[in-house]
Order: structure tokens, then sequence, then C-alpha cells
């Protein structure tokens, strides 16, 4: 009997040992509870609105005066709301940028909103908005910046405690706090408490990052702290919207430090070989610029340019911290709500319906033949189970039959990260017609990929591994088509007269018209530039081949072409004097002359004129924008006649878009155009695009 019995017990503890349904070992470093907890909100806000709103800057300098904070109409719940229906699961504000200015009334500081009018500085404006964040569901998060221009002891030891004390109220007295970011931006020129000096100090030792560390764990154990290498979340290494299509969660962490960005490619990239687990965050403004200014009013990031920013970040395994830079009102601009609201839209439709969902489902390699671990896993909307590949399989394959062909174009997939980032490499294929097409080879997936890939229309699809570090466990596996963005085509004709249309869109067809009817599918569809040599109309739209859909109508007016055009005189000496025509506002022409500034153009024929169009420098911080112009004419270049038309371009410094200024008709071959000033901030004159009138 006690043979028999030890007999049983041995062949247990092996049928056990040997039992292939034991989840795989995790892999390499693992996310911290807190960082698992933040990589499913991938998605949330970034305020920036502080002193620099009211002085309109992007960094002060700390001497400015706290009466200058004054917002008329602050809003936090419009801000809360905003993101809440933009689909972002939390808010992080500017509480303390670099100039020092405080959006609490910190018992630190003057210079904070206590001394400001908002509120007859009674307010606390991180109080307001941990509520409304509370209010609609939203987690809260604050920006402290470690660098201090206000701060007289900026550079000392005692700054130390100052910083410290700040962050304790930070995190002590407005309830949980998801994310605590610390800028890189550290030291250099300041008003330091009236020094006005320019103070360095080391990034690595000067802040003695370890204590700073610890009070957040102590207060606020949950929250992760960003900064250039974490420890938490890492920052992505630029400031314009995209993480890398390799993307590990992983990095060296030790050979980074807030504020030391050595290596931006490895932030970028993050190191397949790293000792830590750090995703990164990509931080992007809306607009150009972090803070507000008027003059960016039409810079709003447009639905394509958010949709890459979109796939760019979540699509690649980072989070997206999309900033509002909110407005001297304290309200985030119409123009920002109407970009964020049309993204959450199209983000919407683009993850509308799971076409992967119930359907068959099969992997060349399944975790000990386990139930536990079966492929079915990745397709139940559940980020706690996962289908498993045995130890040694580190590459196999999933394939999805469909119950009919189907089409789609977007791949989304999930590892299931508690147990570390595997996938080095992977491909997702199509069976079209009967024959395996390859749409994709890709690398990293970690928290989560997706791919935009070419709609196709298939009745299996297969995804492969073939390679990772160690067996594959993923946990989602999701099938969409979304639909194409109908944006209106941009139309544009260079100094040759050839127009090109584009609609922004890859699979989208563009008809157009040239005779000013409506264009649509019966019209002349667009393969390729082509040529408008004289005054026309050009009208254009983006359709849906798929499902016949329509979007806006483009409707451009074209001048006589500027390809006789010649600049004279001075500015015509500078290599880029065909910017102002070349039909394309990426490109200007700024001249280095003391104003007033003469634009001579030689229209190479005799037109009758009846106005212009100019357009300023289109680059973030434009350029020789001209505010006081007068136009003459001439048909020799050197007598010219007396202005047909001057004034000024009202209100250009704020808002930098086309200008169109009519007069009476005038026969001439040449136009002066002359800038007699410019917007405060610029000596020089500039123009991106110049067109003329005529009758
Ligand atoms: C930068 C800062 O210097 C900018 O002003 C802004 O706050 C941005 C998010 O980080 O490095």
């Amino acid at each position: 009997m006690k043979v028999r019995f030890c007999y049983y017990f041995l062949l247990a503890i092996l049928l056990v040992s040997c039992d292939r349904s034991l989840a795989p070992a995790p892999h390499g470093p693992l996310p911290s509870e807190r960082q698992l907890a933040w990589h499913d909100l991938e998605y949330y806000a970034f305020i920036h609105f502080n002193m620099n709103t009211f002085t309109n800057m992007e960094w002060g300098m700390g001497d400015e005066k706290p009466e200058w904070f004054n917002p008329t109409e602050l809003d936090t719940r419009q801000w809360a709301r905003v993101a809440k229906e933009a689909g972002m699961k939390g808010i992080i504000i500017t509480a303390k940028h670099h100039d020092g200015f405080c959006l609490w009334p910190s018992a630190y500081t003057e210079h904070s909103v206590k001394n400001s009018p908002w509120r007859d500085g009674n307010g606390d404006l991180l109080r307001e908005l941990s509520d409304a964040c509370k209010e609609y569901g939203l987690k809260f998060g604050v920006y402290l910046s470690p660098w201090d221009r206000n701060h007289a002891d900026y550079g000392k030891p005692e700054y130390l405690d100052y910083f410290r004390n700040q962050l304790r109220e930070l995190l002590t007295n407005y309830g949980e706090v998801f994310e605590v970011w610390f800028d890189g931006a550290n030291g250099g020129t300041g008003y330091y408490g009236g020094a006005n000096e320019n103070r360095k100090i080391d990034n690595r030792t000067y802040y003695q990052w370890d204590t700073v560390f610890k009070i957040v764990r102590e207060l606020q154990p949950m929250a992760c702290i960003f900064s250039d290498g974490g420890p938490d979340v890492r920052w992505v290494g630029n400031e314009e919207g995209w993480a890398r299509p390799t993307n590990w969660s992983l990095l060296k962490r030790d050979d980074f430090a807030p504020g030391i960005a050595e290596n931006l490619e490895h932030l970028r990239a993050g190191q397949e070989d790293g000792t830590h687990w750090l995703p990164a965050e990509v931080d992007v403004s809306i607009r150009p610029g972090w803070y507000y200014h008027p003059y960016e009013d039409h810079k709003v990031k447009t639905l394509p340019q958010l949709l890459d920013i979109y796939y760019h970040s979540v699509g690649r395994n980072a989070s997206l911290l999309l900033n509002f830079p909110v407005d001297t009102r304290g309200l985030i601009h119409e123009n920002d709500v109407n970009a964020v609201m049309k993204l959450a839209e199209a983000l919407k439709a683009d993850f509308a319906h799971d076409l992967a969902a119930g359907q068959k489902i099969s992997a060349s390699n399944v975790r000990g033949n386990s139930r536990k671990f079966k492929v079915e896993n990745m397709l139940d909307g559940k980020k706690e189970t996962y289908w498993a590949a045995d130890d040694e399989v580190t590459s196999a394959s999933v394939t999805i039959e469909f119950k009919e062909p189907t089409t789609f174009n977007r791949f989304l997939v999930q590892e299931y990260i508690p147990l570390g980032q595997r996938v080095r490499k992977f491909r997702v294929e199509a069976l079209v017609d009967g024959n395996w097409q390859t749409l994709a080879e890709e690398t990293t997936i970690g928290y989560k990929r997706i791919l935009r890939l070419p709609t196709t229309t298939a009745t299996q699809i297969r995804f492969t591994i073939d390679d990772a570090k160690a067996c594959p466990v993923i946990a989602n596996l999701q099938v969409f088509n979304a639909p194409k963005v109908l944006e209106a085509p941009v139309v544009r004709r260079n100094q040759a007269g050839d127009v090109t249309i584009s609609a922004g869109e890859e699979g989208v067809e563009v008809y157009y018209t040239t005779d000013g009817t409506d264009p649509g599918t019966g019209s002349a569809r667009y393969e390729g530039p082509f040529k408008l040599d004289k005054k026309g109309l050009v009208a254009a739209v983006a359709v849906n081949p798929q499902s016949g859909e329509t979007g806006p109508v483009t409707r451009q007016e074209f001048d006589i072409p500027s390809t006789q055009w010649i600049l004279l005189g001075e500015p015509g000496k500078n290599q880029r004097a065909s910017a102002p025509f070349d039909g394309n506002p990426a490109t200007s022409l700024v001249v280095n002359q003391p104003l007033p500034v003469d634009f001579i153009i030689d229209l190479g024929e005799v037109v009758k004129l009846k106005g212009f169009e100019y357009l300023p420098d289109q680059s973030r911080y434009s350029a020789g924008v001209i505010r006081n112009y007068e136009i003459s004419v001439s048909n020799d270049g050197r007598n010219f006649s007396q202005p047909v038309s001057s004034g000024e371009f009202g209100n250009i410094a704020n808002s930098p878009v086309w200008q169109r200024i009519t007069f009476d008709p005038v026969t001439a071959r040449m136009v002066r155009f002359r800038a007699l000033s410019v917007v405060t901030g610029s000596d020089r004159a500039g123009i991106a695009e110049f067109n003329i009138l005529t009758e």
C-alpha cells in the first residue's frame, strides 16, 4: 500500500512538472503594477496653461508679474469635458513651468495665483482641475518644472528644499495623481530673484533625484514618474508625435537621467537589451507651440496629421500625451476642440467593428495543447487571457478563417506584457483569391501595435511571429476596416503651371473639374499633375472607391500663372527668389535688408491688375511678416506710379493667413510690393506666396 502510494505520488509530481499548461516563465524586465495601470490609459491630455499664456511666450524668464495672470473665463470643467469626449483618460497640467509661476497657492512662494487678480487671489487652479477630473472620471497628473527661473536660490542646495516642499504640496492636496512629469530643460539664464544671471547645474547630481523619487513613492505609490529616463515612463526623444516602429518598452535606465537625453535614438526605439521596463510616452502639441499664441489659431493640426500621430504613438507601443494650449480666456480654443473631436470621431469609426471576433482561429502551436492558453483567448476581449506557445517555440503562426471574404485595413495585436516584451519580428499575410500575400513585415509589438494595411479583401489572415526572445504570449488580436478619411483635397499649382491635388489618404480616389461644375465620380479622375496655364478654377473631391462616399469639395481659383515672373532688384538676387511664386506655402523668401523693402515683379506681359494676395511665412516662428504695404505699378521697372493700394494687413501678427486686397483696375507689366513695416519681433520682410488678381 505504502509503495503504491509513493508510486502515485511520484507520478503526480512528474505530471505536474511536465504539465505544459503551466504559464510561461516571465522573460526579461517586467512592468510594475503602476506601469501596467499606466499602459491601459493609452491616450491622455496635456495642458500648457500658465504665465506664458499671458506673455505670449514659450519660456518665461521668471521676472513676470503675478498680476499678469488673469484668465477671464477659466473653466477647468470645459477642459475635462473636452478630454472626456475626445476619449482621453486623464489630464496633466503645467502646475509650474520654467518661469516658476505656480498655479496653486503654494505656501513656499509669493510667485503664484494667490497674488494674481484671478478669483481675487483666492483661486487654486489645481483644486479646480483635480475636482473637474474627478467629476468626469479622468486621472489627474502634474508637471512640476525642476528648473525655476524665478527662484532666488535656484542652483543652490536651498532650492532643493523648496522644490521638494512644492512636490509634497502637489502630491498631498489634490487626491490621486497618476503621473508626475519632470521636464528635461534645466539651468541657464533667468531672473533668479533679481540676480538676472546664467546658472548652470549638473542635471545628474543637483536635484538628488533618488530623494525626489522617494517622495513620489511615499505620497503617491501608484503615480508613474516621467522624465527622459523614467524611472517609470520615458520621453520618446522628440516632440513631433512619433515613436519608432521598433519600440521596446525596455531601456538601460541607469544610462539616462532627467535632462540628459544623450541618445535620442534609444529613447525613440527603446533597447532590446534594456535592463528595466521603461515604456515611451509621446508628448506633442495640437498646435506648433506648447503654449497658446493667437497667431497659431490657424495652425491647429489637421485630421490626417492627428491620425498619423495616433498611429505613430498608440499604434507603436507608446502612449499619447496630446497637448492643448489653453487660451487667455482659460478655455481650450474652439479650433482645438474641433480638431480633437474630429480625431475622436475618426478613431471611433476606425475601431468600430472587430472583424476577427467570432471567426475561426487556429495556431501552429498551443502551449501544452492546453485550453488555458488556447488561441481563442486572443479574440475574447479579455486582457487577462492569452495564447501562449511552448517554451522552445519562438516562431509560430496564427490563422483566422473568415466565414466569407472580408475587407480590412487595420491589424491590432497586443502582447501579454505582464510576462515581458518578447516579439522581435512578425508578419501579416492575407489569402486573396487563393494566394497568400504579405501585407506587412514588422518588428516589435509590446503593449499594443496597430498596423495600417492596404485595404484588402481576403478569406484568411495569417499572423506569423518569425522571431521572439521567448515563446510568444499574445493577449489580443483584432482586425478592422477603417473608413477612408475624406478631407477636402489640397490643390496647388507650381510656377510651371502644373496642378497637383492631394487627398492626404492612401487608397482614396480624387476627381476634379476645371469648368466650375461640381466634381464627382463622373468627372476626370486625378492621376497626376496636369497643366493649367491660364486663369481657372479647379474643383476637387476625394472619393472612397469601396463605398462611393465623397468628402468636402475644394474650389481653388487660380489667376494667371507665374511662369514668366521674375523678381527684380535686390531681393531677386536671393537664391530663393522664386519661393513667392512656387505655389508652395512651405517655402519663403525673407530678405535681410532695412525697411522699406521693395519686391519688384516683372510679370513678363502687360495685364489688367485689380488686386493681389499675400501669404506670410508659415513656419513655426513666422519670419518677416509684413504689416504695412504699398503697391505701385510700372511698365519699365524704373518709373513707378503713385501707390494703387496701400494699407495694413489687419491682425496679421495674430493670424498670418492669406491676405486678399483688391483695388481699382490698372494696366501694367511690373508690380512693386513695398513692405513698409513688419510685425513686432521681426526686423525683416518676407513672402511665402504672392499672387496677383487680374480682370
Ligand atoms: C519641453 C519644455 O521645455 C517645453 O516648454 C514644454 O513644456 C515641453 C512639454 O517640454 O521640454
